[in-house]
């Protein structure tokens, strides 16, 4: 059984009943949110200047909130987080000096946003989170929490960038104060989602093609396998290394401008392991320029085909699955009806993405939760829209 989950409305008057509670009465002035996202195909192709393929979700971080007259910011989160205080108190800084990174964790995103925002000085504010974003779960909980928070800091003082610059602002914050180095793809869709629609995002020119996805035949299905291994902290920047030497090896600027015929020519100058994460880099832009094509004429067989491709590929040369996100798709694959089926963001652990014939979901969740080892949750999706305001009624 897929599991519910509250809608855009439901959070945001849930954080407006936090705000009412925390401050005294009050009703925030602006509301806002921002979607998670979940990546069709194109796995660790942004950061190469490639092609990705993702969907913005209905599953959303939503923030509401007031300008204040001082410089002080206290936010609230009304989201259950891991053994952290839900509240943080910190005032901004008046020479504009950097907001430093520290506890609780979350609301380093949210000092980063600060601190690359477009139109500076940010005012004083004070304001609560509610998201339907599952944490650390492989959707984007801490992009849709940037591009929120943008939103919602351009409600009070509006910026000077256009769509991109605020994509770009986000995947910044996420740099410095996150110290993750992500490329752009989950920031750019938790701004540009657009419904009924998966993106074709280019990574290098920044341009994005909507590919209509509103089949009411069709399903996607994410599972959450509820397993999150450490090793992404150490293993994305290395990945992310991995690919920028093989392409100074190769003598290009990314992987992007090399083919497969390149890397073999230079097959002797690179060790195993470079070798293999470069071959899935430029196989993975090729499958998923293919895949949007496919996806375009409804051929959703040879789209199917191709996530199974990205996820092998993922396991056997990028190495970043584990044996949870391999038995979730293993399983999904053994169901009739069934078109394809991948994990989906970084990896080691989060979540697997299936497609399949809107009939086929009950067999499908049934047999994924007979065959995995672990406790799987189901969410059954549809491509949404972008970063909003929201009416405060
Ligand atoms: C994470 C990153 F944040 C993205 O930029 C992307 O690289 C993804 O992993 C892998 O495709 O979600």
């Amino acid at each position: 059984m897929a599991s519910s989950f509250p809608s855009v409305q439901q959070l945001a008057a849930e954080a407006r009943r936090v705000y009412g509670q925390v401050f005294g009465g009050d009703a925030p002035q602006v509301a806002v949110c921002a979607p998670g996202r979940v990546n069709l195909i194109g796995e660790h192709t942004d950061y190469n200047q490639g092609f990705v393929l993702p969907m913005a979700l209905p599953l959303v971080t939503v923030v509401v909130g007031s300008q204040t007259s001082g410089q002080d910011v206290t936010i609230v989160t009304a989201t259950e987080e891991a053994d952290e205080p839900r509240r943080v108190d910190f005032s901004l800084p008046s020479d504009g000096s950097p907001l430093s990174p520290g506890l609780p964790s979350w609301a380093n995103y949210v000092k980063g946003v600060i601190q690359h925002y477009r139109a500076p000085p940010v005012p004083g504010f004070r304001a609560v989170i509610a998201s339907s974003v599952p944490l650390g779960g492989g959707l984007s909980s801490s992009a849709s929490l940037e591009v929120a928070f943008y939103t919602f800091l351009q409600q009070l003082k509006p910026d000077d960038g256009d769509k991109v610059s605020k994509a770009v602002a986000c995947q910044q914050a996420e740099h410095t104060h996150a110290g993750v180095p992500c490329g752009i793809m989950d920031q750019f869709v938790s701004v540009f989602g657009r419904e009924g629609h998966a993106l074709l995002i280019d990574c290098r020119s920044l341009e994005a093609t909507p590919v209509p996805l509103a089949d009411p035949g069709l399903v996607i299905l994410i599972t959450n396998s509820n397993v999150k291994h450490s090793l992404t902290g150490s293993e994305y920047p290395m990945r992310r290394r991995q690919c920028e030497e093989a392409a100074s090896i190769l003598g290009k600027a990314s992987l992007r401008d090399a083919t497969m015929k390149d890397l073999e020519e230079a097959r002797a100058r690179l060790d195993d392991v470079t070798y293999q994460r470069a071959r899935h880099v430029i196989e993975e832009i090729d499958r998923t320029a293919r895949a949007a094509e496919a996806l375009k004429r409804g051929a959703y067989k040879e789209f199917g085909k191709l996530m199974v491709e990205s996820h092998n590929s993922l396991r056997d040369l990028y190495e970043v699955s584990c044996r949870e996100l391999d038995e979730l798709v293993s399983a999904a694959m053994e169901v009739e009806g069934v078109f394809g089926s991948r994990m989906t963001g970084g990896g080691f652990g989060g979540c697997t993405v299936t497609l399949l014939q809107a009939h086929a979901i009950d067999r499908t969740t049934l047999h994924i939760q007979e065959r995995y080892s672990g406790t799987p949750t189901f969410y059954v999706t549809t491509p949404s829209e972008g970063a909003r305001a929201l009416g405060l009624s």
